[in-house]
């Protein structure tokens, strides 16, 4: 029988933009040995099989979100979220960055909660933090939902490498976790930040309910963008009280590796970080997701609203599977 994960000369043409679901969710579904042999093959091609990117993430502007995201906790939609707070100042913010920078971060992404950008002060002010991040030789990325192609010039004006705006699950799941937003907002915003000439860094959350085939599905959606995302976050979800999704189970680390996985597999030049929900992994798992080609982690304590792994105990981990950071890249990714 014809094998559907080696159709399309797979392995003659590792950079593809013309994928269909059934042959991702077939390489998902593989014997996770055969998978994880053929994500780390692909790995190590692409990459240097000891280094890993760190990032530190800092909410800039916290919680009162306009939109209804049924994982987020910044939402003002649901009771018993986080308290909306005022936005930090450009000099706080460089100082973090400055910390992130002498823990070993080379990358620094500041978040917000907003749905979208506004032109005016507040805007103006995320442009300084960004020359600031800048002026500090770090990579700079922010997250601030949705963006017009103009103000993802300015965003690159100021020096901006990066910009975070995730698809988070399939076309077909999204309405069931999100109303306020679709799915081709989101598609349009990447295009802006791709033609103001940003790196685009987009994926999505595993646990919120979806099916493997959403997961290929979104992996589909991503891996055709042409070119692929230059990074791919994929989280887990940070079950949060207050929250829609408060009650999910917790994820099976190993549905986590089949996805890190497909993704090496589907973009090979890709930074694929394993993001949010780590605290609820063992080390043992963390190590797994990296074998199968996530080589991006957040470092340092805190994510947006959220713990994230101690960086002593990142260190160490990182220190015993014998991975060093990596160094900045010259332009960004
Ligand atoms: N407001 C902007 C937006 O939505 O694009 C930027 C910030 S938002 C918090 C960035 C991403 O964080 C979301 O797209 C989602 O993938 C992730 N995220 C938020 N809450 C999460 C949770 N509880 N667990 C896992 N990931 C989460
Ligand atoms: C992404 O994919 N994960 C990060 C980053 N992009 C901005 C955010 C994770 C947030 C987890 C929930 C929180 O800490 O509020
Ligand atoms: Fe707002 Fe972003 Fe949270 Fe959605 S994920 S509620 S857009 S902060």
């Amino acid at each position: 029988m014809r094998d559907p994960t080696m159709s399309h000369d797979a392995d003659a043409r590792p950079i593809r933009h013309d994928w269909n679901v059934d042959e991702v969710l077939a390489l998902h579904d593989l014997p996770l040995m055969e998978l994880v042999y053929r994500a780390q093959s692909v790995h190590r091609q692409f990459h240097a099989p000891d280094e890993v990117q760190l990032c530190t993430l800092l909410s800039v502007k916290t919680g009162g979100c306009a939109e209804d995201c049924g994982y987020c906790p910044q939402s003002s939609k649901h009771e018993g979220g986080v308290e909306s707070e005022r936005m930090l100042d450009a000099e706080h913010v460089i100082a973090a960055a400055r910390r992130a920078k002498e823990s070993g971060s080379t990358r620094f992404c500041m978040g917000a909660a907003w749905r979208e950008v506004k032109d005016g002060p507040a805007f103006d002010r995320v442009l300084d933090m960004v020359r600031g991040v800048k002026e500090l030789g770090l990579e700079a990325c922010t997250t601030l939902g949705m963006l017009t192609d103009v103000q993802a010039k300015q965003l690159k004006d100021a020096g901006l490498d990066a910009y975070n705006h995730n698809l988070d699950t399939s076309k077909e799941f999204y309405g069931s976790i999100i109303t306020t937003r679709t799915y081709e907002d989101r598609l349009r915003t990447l295009e802006n930040v791709r033609d103001a000439g940003i790196s685009v860094c987009s994926g999505g959350i595993v646990g919120m309910g979806e099916s493997p085939r959403d997961r290929a599905r979104m992996l589909t959606t991503l891996a055709n963008l042409d070119p692929h995302p230059e990074s791919v976050p994929v989280n887990a979800l940070v079950p949060v009280e207050g929250t829609p999704l408060a009650g999910r189970p917790p994820v099976d680390p190993l549905e986590l590796v089949r996805v890190i996985a497909t993704a090496r597999i589907l973009m090979p030049c890709t930074k694929v970080r394993l993001s949010a929900g780590r605290t609820s992994l063992t080390r043992e798992a963390q190590a797994l997701c990296m074998i199968a080609g996530a080589n991006s982690l957040f470092y340092g304590d805190r994510l947006l609203t959220t713990p994230n792994p101690g960086v002593d105990e990142d260190a160490k981990l990182l220190r015993d599977m014998g991975v060093r950071p990596m160094a900045r890249a010259a332009a960004a990714d």
